[in-house]
């Protein structure tokens, strides 16, 4: 649930300027003298159901999509989503705005659709830096970690890891050495939003990291850390069932924030499914050590499955390298082989429909030239 603070609105307490927004030459450049002369860049703020709010620094806009955009959309992640800059014709006596143009993207968080694993999902849009939250309790799960990183770097965004819910626990030293063996040399962060430990940090790092987006599982304390770094209590967020530390899904759409200090949040909806899309790249960049160990295998494919003269399996053999990783590694490459099939099968059968279409039109064209 989004809650704006009920005494003051958004407008009244921040002016931001559209670079306090994250914007920069990137976009600029994408912008001509004849489209400022028609249309106002702004960044959605909010989305839900082709519903937006825009922000141009100075003030918030609804905002809604020129028919001409849905039309000419191929799938859902043409549309904008959170973090995307457009440029919008604004209607000032009504404060609303209607998209004409979705500027071209920086960087983009997907993932395959929670339930369509061929369909992409886009998280958030332009994030420079990926907070992935996780807490020192049962949400402690060095796979799903994996996951986010091989995801995150796939996005060309920059990982950081949090480690939230400190006060909970008094042995930080164990886990985060557990976690280090994942994070590769990714920056971890141990804080407490309700205690306040590492915030100051975090807030320096935000800062100076244009957007950031917090992603994690449900509960883990996203949006109580947006609260304690925006300084009000902006985010629902909701209380801990007795005896489960999980949480409820409290935050519901994703939504862009300005910090008073500067730097650029989004806040996320917990997700509970984190399917890879597309994370090839992503995912060698997740365990480098496996890339290091595998120049030296023997074959240049080698899948590290039992293949003779493999680097990594001598490596684990040697007790130098941790088989679960191994394992981990191979699980999330096959599962991104196999949504990359699905997907390749679904784009074959979208090409079969349309060129099966155009066909039929050809012929009627032509049946009512014979006329
Ligand atoms: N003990 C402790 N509890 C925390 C901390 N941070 C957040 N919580 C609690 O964890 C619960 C969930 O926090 P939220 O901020 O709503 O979690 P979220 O990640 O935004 O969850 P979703 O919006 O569902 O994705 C709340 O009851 C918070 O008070 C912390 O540092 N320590
Ligand atoms: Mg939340
Ligand atoms: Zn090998």
């Amino acid at each position: 649930m989004v809650r704006a603070s009920p005494k003051r609105s958004r407008e009244e307490t921040t002016v931001h300027s559209l670079d306090d927004l994250g914007w920069n030459p990137f976009f600029e450049r994408q912008v001509t003298d004849d489209d400022r002369a028609r249309w106002t860049p702004a960044r959605v703020v909010w989305e839900a159901r082709e519903r937006y709010r825009l922000s141009t620094g100075d003030l918030e806009w609804h905002g809604l999509l020129a028919g001409r955009i849905r039309h000419a959309a191929r799938s859902c992640a043409d549309l904008p989503v959170v973090g995307d800059w457009v440029l919008a014709a604004v209607r000032p006596a009504e404060r609303s705005a209607t998209i004409h143009r979705r500027l071209a993207r920086r960087s983009r968080f997907s993932r395959a659709a929670a339930g369509r694993s061929t369909e992409e999902q886009i998280v958030a849009a332009n994030v420079d830096t990926v907070l992935l939250v996780t807490s020192f309790n049962r949400d402690f799960n060095l796979r799903r970690i994996e996951r986010y990183l091989a995801l995150t770097w796939e996005s060309g965004a920059r990982p950081v890891v949090v480690l939230n819910k400190a006060d909970l626990c008094s042995d930080h030293e164990t886990w985060r050495a557990e976690m280090a063996s994942v994070s590769q040399g990714v920056p971890v962060l141990v804080t407490s939003a309700l205690r306040g430990d590492g915030i100051a940090e975090l807030n320096e790092m935000i800062r100076t990291s244009g957007t950031t987006a917090l992603l994690g599982s449900s509960g883990v304390g996203k949006s109580t850390l947006i609260n304690t770094l925006v300084g009000d209590s902006r985010q629902g967020v909701m209380p801990i069932r007795d005896g489960d530390d999980r949480g409820r899904h409290s935050t519901t759409a994703r939504q862009l924030f300005c910090l008073p200090r500067g730097g650029v949040l989004i806040d996320t909806p917990g997700m509970r499914e984190v399917q890879l899309w597309d994370a090839d790249s992503g995912l060698e960049h997740a365990f480098p050590e496996i890339q290091a160990l595998a120049v030296s295998c023997r074959f240049r494919d080698c899948s590290h499955g039992g293949e003779p003269g493999c680097a990594v399996a001598a490596a684990i053999e040697r007790g130098e390298f941790p088989a679960d990783r191994l394992d981990s590694y191979r699980r999330l490459q096959r599962e991104d082989r196999f949504l990359r099939s699905r997907y390749d099968d679904s784009a074959r059968l979208e090409r079969v429909r349309y060129a099966k279409q155009a066909a039929k039109a050809v012929r009627l064209q032509y049946k009512l030239r014979r006329r």
